[in-house]
């Protein structure tokens, strides 16, 4: 029997492709850059599978394809707001994510990003490498203590959690929470995590809000200008989440008028472009990095072959989202 013809939208961890290339018929996208919908949608046609990226926009338009050929998308992070999934399930198309294996980086990150924010790290490394550092004074880049504040999780999932752990157990915050489906008690007791009953009762609350809910229509521009104006005054804003979940404009005139005091940022609606009225206000801004180490973009890799492999199998893919 011939193996099934698998498309790769962009390159992976070397161990993993060589995996890949043993057990399927596997071409890679060489050109690594995101596939414009027309390449997507006739790879819909001439694969089995297709294991796409968050940078992989596979919208109605793409799965509006009669009789794909390819039966699953087997896609290589845990956030799937890139792919819609309805129109999957009308096409007959399984979808798959990659949870679980990269909460810990991700969580990582976004301690990462509420420091550097906090104690404008990304500030004074620009204005230590510009030569502008006058040397030390005691009103010199005045940043905001974190450690014992109260540390706000939205969207209480695993990587939510993950944060709220570090948060709680590393800097000794008070974690507080709103999760718009129920959370099991036991997933907020290592923080001692406390429920509130809206997003509002959070912002209004908290020093360090951190996003965690998935992105897509749902969730769309839900960090607007009227509720950055909930926020405390000396607050930070964290989103390791997906960037259409916060106003860009709207944080950028919330930090320029000072409405909060910073925001760590490494997803944007849009990217790799970056809104410009960021680029102009203190915000931290990485490039997407929250599940960037070699041993979780392996894991990654590895939870895919899994869905792939139980799917060809005909069993049930471990991580079906739809
Ligand atoms: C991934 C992410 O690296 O998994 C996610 O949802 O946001 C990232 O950390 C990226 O999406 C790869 O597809």
């Amino acid at each position: 029997m011939s193996k099934p013809k698998i498309l790769v939208t962009r390159r992976w961890p070397e161990a993993v492709e060589t995996k890949l290339s043993e057990a399927y018929d596997v071409t890679f996208n060489e050109a690594d850059e995101p596939m414009s919908k027309d390449a997507l949608r006739q790879a819909l046609s001439e694969y089995d599978a297709v294991c796409p990226t968050v940078s992989d926009t596979i919208d109605a338009s793409v799965l509006a394809v009669e009789n794909p050929r390819t039966k699953i998308l087997s896609s290589y992070g845990v956030g799937f707001s890139h792919i819609d999934t309805d129109a999957a399930k009308k096409a007959g198309i399984v979808v798959t994510n990659t949870p679980e294996v990269l909460s810990e980086c991700t969580a990582d990150l976004a301690i990462t990003l509420m420091l550097s924010a906090a104690r404008r790290a990304g500030e004074g490394e620009r204005e230590l490498r510009a030569g502008q550092w006058t040397g030390w004074r005691p009103t010199h880049m005045i940043g905001t203590k974190v450690s014992g504040g109260v540390f706000g999780v939205l969207g209480f999932g695993r990587i939510g959690q993950e944060t709220a752990k570090r948060a709680h157990h590393g800097f000794g915050m008070k974690v507080i929470y709103y999760d718009a489906y129920p959370v099991a008690p036991e997933k907020a007791a290592s923080t001692k995590a406390e429920a509130r009953d809206s997003i509002e009762a959070v912002l209004k609350e908290a020093d360090v809000v951190s996003l965690h809910m998935p992105g897509g229509k749902e969730n769309y521009h839900l960090i607007n200008a009227e509720r950055l104006a909930m926020m405390k005054p000396n607050a930070i804003l964290v989103n390791s989440a997906r960037g259409e979940v916060v106003d860009a404009k709207a944080l950028a005139d919330a930090l320029k008028n000072g409405t909060i005091a910073g925001a760590g940022l490494d997803v944007f609606e849009g990217e790799p472009k970056i809104p410009e009225p960021l680029l102009e206000t203190n915000a931290v801004l990485l490039p997407h990095l929250g599940s960037a180490t070699q041993s979780t973009r392996e894991a990654m890799g590895w939870r895919v072959m899994d869905n792939l492999e139980a799917y060809f199998a005909g069993r049930e893919p471990g991580d079906r989202v739809a």
